[in-house]
């Protein structure tokens, strides 16, 4: 059995789930993390040193953190024949950078947007933070429209993993309360071809 610990309002839960659901795994998922709490004793900390969200957990005493690692490993465990994690190395590569990308380049200032609006009460918000913020994770966006401008999916005709690591950020891109969104006519239109695949609904809440 599959048991993935995380609270459904995080990003990096949400990109698990998603692909949880996409390939149809039976799997139990316990609410930890934010207001839930429980993520600071050792128990743990053994899953996730650094008491983040999400961890899975396998039969057997397996244990693993890092959301992106937990998709890859999802499907070269459980699904390794899907079109999601191309087996051929150049196209795996690019789903693989990509990937990187949204951990590395994408993440910092969109959690600076998220953070300071949602995440922060109007008297404590920082605005020149936030719009720096908007400013910089528009410019990683606007990476992202010129990639989807040239196909449908970030890195090709389909969906793979690269999509399902933006999934929760760019539904907060478009949904939280700031001015000076750049105009990214294709990350929109990617965005709604995202809303397509049913199992992405997980990633569509309230953004909390
Ligand atoms: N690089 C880690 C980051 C994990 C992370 O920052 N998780 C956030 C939620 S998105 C967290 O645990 N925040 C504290 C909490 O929820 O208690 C990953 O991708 O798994």
């Amino acid at each position: 059995m599959i048991r993935l610990w995380g609270r459904a309002t995080s990003s990096n839960v949400m990109k698990v789930i998603w692909l949880l659901d996409e390939l149809g795994l039976r799997y139990e998922r316990r609410d930890v993390g934010g207001p839930f709490g429980g993520t600071s004793g050792p128990e743990y900390r053994a899953l996730q040193p650094l008491g983040l969200v999400p961890a899975l957990e396998e039969d057997g005493g397996f244990t693993l953190f890092e959301s992106n690692v937990i998709l890859r490993y999802i499907c070269n465990a459980h699904a390794p024949a899907t079109p999601l994690y191309p087996a051929e190395p150049r196209a795996r590569a690019q789903v693989e950078a990509w990937m990187e990308f949204q951990q590395t380049a994408l993440n910092r200032p969109a959690g600076v947007v998220f953070i300071g609006l949602i995440r922060t009460p109007p008297e404590k918000r920082n605005a020149a933070a936030i719009a720096t913020g908007v400013r910089e994770a528009g410019a990683m966006w606007g990476i992202i429209n010129d990639r989807v401008a040239r196909h449908p999916y970030v890195v090709g005709e389909s969906l793979t993993l690269a999509d399902l690591a933006y999934g929760p950020h760019v539904h907060r891109w478009f949904n939280m309360p700031f001015e000076g969104r750049p105009p990214a006519p294709h990350l929109q239109a990617w965005y709604e071809r995202l809303k397509t695949h049913p199992t992405y609904k997980c990633c569509l809440g309230e953004i909390v």
